[in-house]
């Protein structure tokens, strides 16, 4: 294995698949990437009768989130191994591939059979981190021992994950998220052999000291983050706060020299890693010949005039993506600018997520709720502003979406990045639809060109976007054109090659 990394790559290059799965070669030679995260990157749909018949009918179905599509598309391009959490049947391991694809990656599905481990891991994740990491405390939910529980499933992961490191030798090892801080801590002692390189990505925000206060085991969370070689956040804001966090927590067990911490022996380094999109993947299924008609078909379907203005949305539907927010902002515009009424739309194509969670479920009639109240309020002859559609819809369908949207609305009340934004965008070629981005969404950060808008406030959101609909067609597309290059530059394949580059660095300075 070469001992120092390749020069960084010329500014003008855009990164692509084939530059990172040749750089992973470069770098980690012909062992495997093992990637671990919590949720499945793919979903097995049982055929039914009619369609085993049909051997063409797809088995693999692309759920919503923005963790996992890009790392499996990557996955495809240089094969390796996928440890993720069972969600639906089908074979383990799964062999996952596409059939433009030249690579294919074995997915390996873990089942928590014990209900209380898993009741207890789910709830410390998703009803304690993440409501505290996005700053909403008062939808905390917790039990004493539901920590254990998240670690015993940290462990079971890294009990996978060592044997497939014994048997396949995995050159680099990438986890991922707030669900699994733990996995590396339990993975270490495992390896007879040493560790290999090991990255971990945290995608959502990193919280201000006083949320993070209400996390009893937070110096914990922080150790086992250290157990990495690499360590990425996607904005500096929230690496800074995670380094002044583990200053604070851990005192004198860390010597912190800029962007590296020194603890127990080893060197980590912690980075600011903003994750993109593919834009040429977008752009392509925005503009392909049938993209069009899928959308109008959609939007007809959906009961929306095709020729009718509409802004779109498109999230999970949880909290931290502020449905409520926009109401609000959509009354204020209908309410200062009635000319609206008729005509523009918001269309959110809101699948849900975390149903079984009681804080989500109240959330997501509290949503639905309010929906029927503003269609109620602003309905006008049979017309009605709001259409929300709780399912997942095709990227091939969504994209085109995209493309045909007036504006897309982003009203996120923290979000690490919000690849929603990025995805719009990249549709947006030669076009002038207007992307209004939280200011609270960490895409903000580097898109500064963008139309920011604050969701707290929604009379002056309803300001800015009336301005921006009336802006000539070139100030809109001039506009896009510039925020169109910074997505291009730092794409999806940068930020895996900067990640690749700089643990590779990481791990040979260890
Ligand atoms: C977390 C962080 C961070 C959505 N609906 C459908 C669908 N999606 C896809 C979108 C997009 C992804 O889901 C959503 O990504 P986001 O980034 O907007 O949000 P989170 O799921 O909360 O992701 C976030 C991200 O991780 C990455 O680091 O940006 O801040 O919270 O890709 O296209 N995809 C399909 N149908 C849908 O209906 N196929």
């Amino acid at each position: 294995m070469p001992s120092h990394s390749p020069s960084p790559p010329p500014r003008s290059r855009l990164s692509t698949p084939l530059g990172v799965s040749t750089l992973y070669r470069r770098l980690f030679g012909e062992r495997r990437i093992l990637v671990a995260t919590h949720r499945e990157p793919v979903v097995w749909m049982n055929r039914s009768r009619e369609e085993g018949r049909n051997r063409d009918t797809p088995r693999l179905r692309y759920p919503a989130g923005g963790v996992s599509q890009s790392l499996h598309r990557l996955l495809l391009q240089t094969g390796g191994d996928w440890v993720a959490l069972r969600s639906s049947s089908g074979p383990d391991p799964l062999d996952v591939s596409l059939p433009d694809q030249p690579a294919s990656y074995e997915l390996h599905r873990l089942s928590l059979s014990d209900p209380q481990t898993s009741t207890g891991y789910q709830r410390f994740a998703n009803d304690l981190l993440w409501p505290l990491f996005h700053e909403e405390p008062g939808r905390v939910l917790t039990q004493s021992g539901d920590f254990e529980d998240y670690r015993r499933a940290n462990a079971l992961f890294a009990d996978r994950m060592a044997s497939l490191l014994e048997t396949h030798q995995n050159g680099f090892v990438f986890i991922h998220d707030y669900q699994l801080a733990l996995v590396a801590q339990s993975l270490r002692p495992r390896l007879s052999q040493g560790a290999p390189p090991l990255a971990f990505f945290w995608h959502i925000p990193w919280p201000r000291r006083s949320f993070l206060q209400e996390v009893p085991e937070r110096a914990e969370i922080v150790r086992g983050l250290l157990e990495h070689d690499l360590l990425g956040f996607q904005t500096p804001v929230y690496r800074d706060r995670f380094l002044e966090s583990a200053a604070e927590l851990l005192g004198e067990e860390v010597r912190i020299r800029r962007q590296t911490v020194h603890w127990r022996g080893r060197r980590i380094h912690v980075g600011d890693y903003p994750i993109g999109v593919d834009p040429g993947r977008f752009e392509s299924l925005a503009q392909s010949p049938e993209g069009p008609t899928l959308a109008r078909k959609f939007l007809r379907q959906a009961g929306m005039d095709p020729e009718l203005p509409f802004l779109i949305s498109v999230d999970r539907m949880d909290y931290t993506k502020g449905f409520l927010k926009r109401l609000d902002i959509l009354g204020a515009l209908f309410r200062r600018y009635p000319d609206y009424l008729g005509s523009l739309r918001l269309l959110q194509i809101a699948p849900p997520t975390r149903t079984t969670h009681p804080p989500y479920r109240s959330y997501q009639e509290r949503v639905r709720q309010a929906v029927r109240e503003s269609n109620a309020k602003w309905a006008r002859d049979g017309w009605e502003p709001i259409v929300t559609l709780e399912e997942t819809v095709d990227h091939r369908t969504l994209a085109p979406l995209y493309r045909l949207a007036t504006g897309a609305l982003v009203t996120s009340t923290n979000d690490g990045m919000n690849l929603v934004a990025k995805e719009y965008l990249s549709t947006q070629k030669e076009a002038g639809g207007t992307l209004f981005l939280s200011r609270y969404a960490g895409a903000a950060h580097g898109l500064r060109e963008a139309v920011l808008i604050d969701p707290y406030d929604p009379e002056g959101t309803a300001e800015i976007i009336h301005r921006a609909l009336e802006e000539p067609l070139a100030i809109r597309s001039g506009r896009n054109r510039i925020l169109r290059e910074e997505i291009s530059r730092h794409n999806i394949y940068e930020w895996m090659e900067s990640i690749l580059n700089e643990t590779h660095d990481a791990w040979n300075r260890g």
